[in-house]
């Protein structure tokens, strides 16, 4: 068992050596980089260091392994007792976003629907925060449960939402700023889908020419999460069929 853990970290360590080497990093650095780690614990950030650099390689890993459609990030906010909702999401009250329709079907590896799949629906409110932790948000704004038809399909509406800013005030954010990045998310919607005997897919979607789909800060849009911008009587529409690999 532990010839499994003694491999990765041996592989990562000499990934590590790797890097080191090539840019003849002085003992100086060395030093500084090991006060970064301590600050980056220290401030709780660890968690999120890891997840901005290496969260996508895991998604990675599991899209060759398991099939289906791409999955990508989960993100920190996904909550698991987001209500059922029948047609919309609910919204603030006063958001005049844009309105957007969120809708497609859930099928199987060869292409048959899946009814009865359950398809959750979680993004941003128009002022990029999260329902249920941000600025005392209730937790079902902006997310909820939706049930697939006899057709696979589930449709819902909800407005648009806005690219997403990590936390940039601590040593994540100093990170990638002293690296030329930034820490912007590109606008998204996310989504987990699951049904009993399937793989549960956990993905995104991204926005054709929308801010930062080209850098995102988390590494996690694939080309084809990315929708062009597709109108019905003028309203914004996101179709996406997600097809589910047998568990
Ligand atoms: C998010 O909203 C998100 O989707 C990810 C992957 C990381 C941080 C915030
Ligand atoms: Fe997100």
């Amino acid at each position: 068992m532990s010839n499994r853990l003694e491999a990765v970290v041996a592989d990562a360590v000499e990934g590590i050596r790797g890097a080191l080497m090539k840019h003849n990093v002085t003992f100086e650095e060395y030093r500084q980089g090991i006060g970064y780690l301590m600050k980056t614990v220290e401030a709780g950030e660890l968690p999120l260091m890891i997840d901005a650099f290496l969260n996508t390689t895991i998604c990675q890993i599991e899209n060759r392994n398991f099939g289906g459609s791409t999955s990508t990030l989960e993100g920190p906010y996904f909550l698991d007792d987001a209500p059922f909702v029948d047609g919309a999401l609910k919204t603030y009250e006063d958001d005049r976003h844009e309105p957007l329709l969120l809708r497609g079907r859930v099928l199987d590896l060869a292409g048959a629907p899946v009814a009865d799949a359950v398809v959750d629906v979680w993004h941003s409110t128009p002022d990029g925060h999260y329902g249920g932790f941000h600025n005392n948000i209730p937790r079902d704004f902006y997310r909820g449960k939706l049930r697939t038809d006899a057709a696979g399909q589930y449709e819902v509406r909800t407005t648009v939402p806005v690219a997403y800013k990590i936390p940039d005030q601590g040593p994540v954010g100093a990170l990638l700023e002293a690296m030329g990045r930034h820490s912007w998310r590109p606008a998204h919607v996310h989504y987990k889908v699951r049904a009993p005997g399937f793989h549960t897919l956990t993905t995104q979607a991204y926005f054709e020419g929308g801010a930062y789909v080209d850098s995102d800060c988390c590494e996690g849009v694939h080309p084809e999460l990315i929708h062009a911008d597709v109108r019905e009587s003028g309203i914004k529409v996101i179709e996406t069929d997600f097809a589910l690999a047998p568990a």
